[in-house]
């Protein structure tokens, strides 16, 4: 099994995160051809995205779908809760991050020369941001994690995409708050923060991020 693709995506954090708490040791490596447009990668994934996962010579991509193709053929241990509710509320939170947090992003990338910010789209895109966690903290169930008291893959999903928002968005180059700020959501990341399975894959992604920004602020 090869996973492709950076840490510092959220997306490969959630999946290398998932492998963690699931026992494997799951690293990412570079995509073939060295980019996500080669044709090498593009031929194991015509997505062009990261992650892809390749089995035995077939590759297929999109995050989750890697956490479940995991969860399916890994079974000693499970990375969701027993209980069919409760696994419920995990893949929810995995799927707002997804489908409402996730999609808040991309007006902050576009946005973040103060210059020439459309200051209208950014505030929006705030307020959305801000009732997307709000949609997240109502998914999860009893604490401290997003249910229960080990990690499943709502954290993996919500815990590096929280990272990218404190540091890119909320870390004062926008005026936005911080979204870990109500007592559930601060008691998540606590949990979160003192999990060894988690707090490596987090500290991994964090660095490779802070190394892109650096990269990406140098280009500009
Ligand atoms: N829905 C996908 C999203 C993956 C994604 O957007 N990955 C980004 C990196 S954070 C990417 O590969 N972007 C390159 C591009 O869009 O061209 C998943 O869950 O895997």
């Amino acid at each position: 099994m090869k996973l492709y693709g950076s840490i510092a995506s959220p997306y490969v954090a959630r999946v290398v995160m998932y492998a963690k708490i699931k026992g494997i040791d799951l690293p990412a490596q570079e995509t073939p051809g060295g980019s996500l447009k080669s044709p090498e990668y593009l031929k194991l994934n015509p997505i062009g995205k990261v992650p892809a996962l390749e089995v035995n010579g077939q590759a297929f991509g999109e995050s989750t779908i890697i956490c479940d193709y995991l969860e399916d053929t890994q079974t000693a241990k499970s990375g969701l809760p027993k209980d069919p509710l409760d696994r419920a509320r995990t893949r929810l939170v995995a799927r707002i991050v997804d489908l409402y947090i996730a999609q808040q992003l991309g007006p902050f990338f576009r946005n973040l020369n103060p210059a020439t910010r459309d200051a209208a789209a950014v505030e929006a895109a705030g307020k959305e941001l801000a009732k997307a966690y709000g949609y997240a903290e109502h998914a999860m169930g009893p604490g401290p994690f997003c249910v229960g008291a080990a990690p499943t893959l709502g954290d993996c999903a919500l815990a590096p995409t929280t990272v990218l928002v404190r540091k890119i968005i909320a870390g004062g180059k926008f005026d936005v708050a911080d979204p870990v700020s109500t007592p559930r959501l601060k008691a998540w990341w606590q949990a979160v923060e003192g999990n060894a399975d988690c707090n490596g894959v987090l500290a991994a992604h964090t660095a490779a991020l802070e190394a892109f920004l650096k990269t990406m602020a140098g280009r500009r």
